[in-house]
């Protein structure tokens, strides 16, 4: 099962990508597209509500594990180099930068684009990702995509499997009543293998339920493994009483407020205290406020580019999360809206 997030700056064809990689299947602000052959299944997310709503970015790349940046034959935009950031800041592992639109360009052009996005890249997570030119029009490269996002799908994989022995976690993009069933929950399992009949809670709102059955694409199943996306009916729970965002998991800390040891991105505003930041980890997010901003020992008034600091953040709305999670944090009065990532300290 592979699971791929189209991003990049607008109009680049994003959206007309994603509806030739699968079936359009459901929409908020992320928009789901399946495609099942043989034992290959690809989940295709194109995060429609981007770049209006960062959230909508963050959660897409958050249920997948490879993310298409597209960049079409004009090159890199703010838009397109806020995702690039996005994705550093988050440092996706897997992704693949698709040179979009090539029928309306040269292959000399396409060849001095992706020499520049190379080096603009160069010390990012993105630095090690495959590029490729495609067209949606005329075809060209679309085969080659395929076979590349399975092959980086591959790779995806062996990594999800070395997760599959850590305590299980789902995040949870979904959540419906179905007539008969009662609760249903659509999600990802992050980490760990999840069994029907587990008895888990839903965090931050420490609700007990029992995994009452698993499918997997419509398929039922006894068990799901790390990086499946799946659908569960809960039994002792409503859906009203569990919604996107959600953890479905054994431990999780909640908390309204956070203490980040943060790597400021270089190219991040800078902000200070009692600014307001918004705050992401998983699907969730919240809106925090800056109370102090310590700089190795010191306490400073201000964060500037670039620099590592311990942020106290202080917020109103619980946050489920676990220790080795990776905090994101953003000014959403910003132009270039991402500015840092943290740990909890
Ligand atoms: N010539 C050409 N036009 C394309 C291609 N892909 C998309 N377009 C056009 O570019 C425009 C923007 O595409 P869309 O998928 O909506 O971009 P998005 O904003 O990134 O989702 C539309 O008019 C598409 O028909 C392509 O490969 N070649
Ligand atoms: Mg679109």
């Amino acid at each position: 099962m592979t699971k791929i997030t189209i991003i990049g700056s607008e109009k680049s064809g994003k959206t007309t990508l994603a509806g030739k990689l699968g079936k359009r299947s459901n929409v908020t602000d992320i928009t789901m597209y399946d495609y099942a052959k043989n034992d290959r299944i690809l989940t295709t997310i194109d995060a429609t509500g981007y770049p209006v709503s960062v959230k909508a970015l963050v959660t897409a790349l958050n249920l997948s594990d490879i993310a298409l940046l597209c960049i079409p034959p004009a090159g890199l935009d703010p838009q397109s180099a806020e995702c690039i950031i996005a994705l550093d800041l988050m440092k996706y592992k897997h992704g693949i930068v698709v040179l979009t639109k090539s029928d309306t360009s040269y292959p000399l052009a396409q060849e001095e684009l992706q020499a520049k996005l190379r080096k603009i890249t160069t010390g990012t997570a993105l630095e090690n990702w495959d590029y490729i030119s495609v067209s949606t029009s005329s075809f060209e490269g679309m085969e080659e995509l395929k076979e590349l996002i399975f092959t980086v799908g591959d790779k995806a994989d062996e990594d999800l499997r070395k997760l599959d022995g850590l305590r299980p976690r789902v995040v949870i993009d979904q959540s419906f009543n179905v007539t008969g069933i009662g609760c249903v929950v659509l999600g990802v399992v992050t980490q760990g293998t999840i069994n029907a009949k587990d008895k888990m809670i839903a965090y931050p709102a420490k609700k007990e339920l029992e995994i009452r059955s698993i499918q997997m694409h419509d398929v039922d199943v006894k068990s799901a493994p790390a990086g499946a996306r799946v659908g569960l009916a809960l039994k002792g729970i409503q859906s009203k009483d569990i919604d996107r965002g959600f953890v479905v998991s054994q431990e999780e800390t909640v908390a309204t407020n956070f203490i980040l040891k943060c790597t400021l991105s270089p190219l991040a505003k800078e902000f200070n205290v009692a600014d307001m930041l918004h705050l992401y980890v998983g699907l969730q997010s919240s809106p925090v406020k800056v109370t102090e901003i310590i700089e190795v020992e010191a306490k400073m008034e201000r964060a500037k580019p670039g620099k590592e600091y311990i942020l106290k953040l202080s917020g109103s709305k619980e946050v489920a999360y676990s220790k080795d999670d990776r905090f994101v944090l953003a000014n959403l009065d910003g132009k270039q809206r991402f500015i840092a990532f943290g740990y909890e300290l």
